[in-house]
């Protein structure tokens, strides 16, 4: 069989049924379009649609009932019509009130799959959404869907099932968590004795973590400084703050672009491996040390920075004596943690800000024409706010592991242990990694690689079997 065969039919099998309603989305009308951009990621989404044709006559998920809450894109739309392909029911939602795209709800709404979301929902309007999502035919109806399957990206699925409809959670067989975020909650539940159901953490599987941090960045850094700015990146002199996966990625987006690209680092080994990879490493400091004064700042080096990028997970590391020391006409954006990497408060406390588009302010430090930073996303995640996140390929290992987590589930049956049993079988486990490498080899395929079969004596010689896994559970790749 080949992948043709198992892609979405043609528009024409989408018209809309008018009897069916179970849904709310932006505009149905642009289910074509959105059908149209399906069908394009389907092609790059190999790992998927080699789940599709490898299960899809065993129907490993027949009689599985999914509420999904994940960013309701065109990717996802591709996740959700493999859980569907094989074998699967889904009511689906949207884990943030700003990451749905228009078109591709309205696809999944046209194609007859229970969808409530929109891009720009108000948080009460999320909350709606949520419990629309686990009652049959909307909330109104008054009855809760019988789901035995959870698959969440932060929790807020699962907080609100265990908090408020717990009677739900007799039926379901678990929950698989997309982020760090969503993980750190579930080990905290299985802590305290409040998390009721087993949990699969999708997070830290390699092809999962390493494509979200690293490749997804190296895909949309540069992409959104070119659709903000449309400034010609090449001879440019950039500051990447911070130096771990998503830093690299980072460093590596504005290299290819041909920018000069300079690191920051507090932590040695990824400062080594910055210079290994052959980056600059500088302080913003002088000498390194951060007394939290204009005089500790390393003018020197933010008056020769066009760009400064922050990675780091943590908190001001672009402070407000650097906004005050860089070079005017700088671009200043974070693509690290949500939005607590650059001081913007000071900067909206004091300064005066432009917006020459949504998403790109002119922030004038002065009275001075030409004394002004370029802020894109406001400081927030500026591959979601200037470009449209993580490419297709990049999504594809990331939800493969969810298809796997979701068969894996289903297939354990925990609602259907002696209720005496269920407290001694909780956990929160990553997936074995066997199927990472699956996942893995499904990718390479998919960019036509050919994997070399170790020899049966070459796997004696390493102690690993001749169909892996690989490497020991501890292996940093
Ligand atoms: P990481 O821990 O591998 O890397 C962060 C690095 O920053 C570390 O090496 C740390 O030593 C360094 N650092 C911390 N404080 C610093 C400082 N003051 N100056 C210089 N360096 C400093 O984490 P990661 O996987 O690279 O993720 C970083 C952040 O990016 C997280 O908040 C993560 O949630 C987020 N993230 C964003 C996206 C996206 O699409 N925008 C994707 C994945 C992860
Ligand atoms: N996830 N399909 C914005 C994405 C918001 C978003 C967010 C992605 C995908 C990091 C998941 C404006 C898609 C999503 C497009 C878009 C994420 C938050 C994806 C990147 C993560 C908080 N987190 N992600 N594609 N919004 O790219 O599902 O364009």
């Amino acid at each position: 069989m080949d992948a043709v065969s198992n892609a979405s039919p043609a528009t024409s099998a989408h018209t809309i049924d008018p009897s069916f309603t179970d849904y709310k989305v932006a505009d149905i009308s642009l289910a074509d379009y959105g059908r149209r951009e399906i069908a394009l990621a389907e092609a790059e989404m190999p790992a998927l649609m080699g789940l599709r044709r490898r299960y899809q006559a065993e129907q490993p998920l027949k009689g599985a009932k999914i509420v999904g809450c994940i960013h309701m894109t065109i990717q996802t739309a591709v996740l959700i019509e493999t859980l569907i392909a094989l074998g699967a029911e889904v009511r689906w939602t949207s884990c943030n009130i700003f990451s749905t795209q228009d078109h591709a709800a309205a696809a999944i709404a046209a194609a007859g799959i229970s969808v409530y979301a929109w891009k720009g929902e108000t948080e009460e309007e999320y909350e709606w959404c949520l419990r629309q999502q686990i009652h049959v035919g909307g909330e109104g109806s008054g009855q809760l869907w019988d789901a035995n399957l959870i698959l969440d990206d932060g929790g807020d699925l699962t907080a609100l099932i265990h908090n408020n409809y717990p009677q739900m959670l007799d039926n379901i067989h678990g929950i698989s968590e997309e982020t760090t975020t969503g993980v750190h909650r579930l080990i905290d539940m299985l802590k305290k004795g409040t998390l009721k159901v087993p949990a699969i953490n999708v997070n830290d599987a390699v092809t999962k973590s390493k494509n979200d941090n690293k490749y997804g960045c190296r895909h949309s850094l540069n992409d959104a400084l070119k659709r903000a700015t449309d400034m010609l990146l090449a001879g440019r002199r950039a500051l990447v703050i911070g130096y771990g996966d998503v830093g690299k990625g980072s460093a590596q987006s504005l290299r290819q672009e041909g920018m000069i690209v300079r690191v920051s680092e507090v932590d040695p080994i990824c400062a080594m491996q910055a210079c290994m990879d052959g980056y600059e490493v500088v302080s913003p400091y002088n000498a390194g040390q951060n007394a939290g004064t204009a005089e500790s700042i390393n003018t020197r080096l933010l008056q020769d920075t066009d760009l400064v990028v922050t990675t780091t997970g943590n908190y001001h590391v672009c402070d407000k004596h650097m906004l005050a020391a860089l070079k005017s006409g700088a671009v200043v954006c974070n693509i690290g943690h949500f939005d607590t990497e650059i001081d913007t408060q000071f900067m909206r406390d004091n300064w005066r800000w432009v917006e020459i588009k949504p998403q790109v302010h002119q922030v004038y430090r002065s009275d001075e024409d030409s004394d002004y930073l370029i802020l894109l996303s406001e400081g927030r995640l500026v591959n979601l706010g200037n470009a449209t996140g993580h490419p297709s390929r990049v999504m594809d290992g990331s939800f493969a592991n969810q298809v796997l987590a979701q068969m894996y589930l289903y297939e354990e049956k925990f609602a259907e242990l002696p209720v005496d049993d269920r407290y001694n079988n909780l956990y929160v486990k990553v997936l074995p990694k066997k199927l990472d490498e699956e996942v893995a080899a499904a990718m390479v395929e998919g960019f036509a690689g050919v994997l070399t079969k170790l020899t049966p004596e070459q796997a004696e010689y390493l102690g690993v079997p001749v169909e892996g896994p690989f490497k020991p559970d501890d292996y940093k790749y």
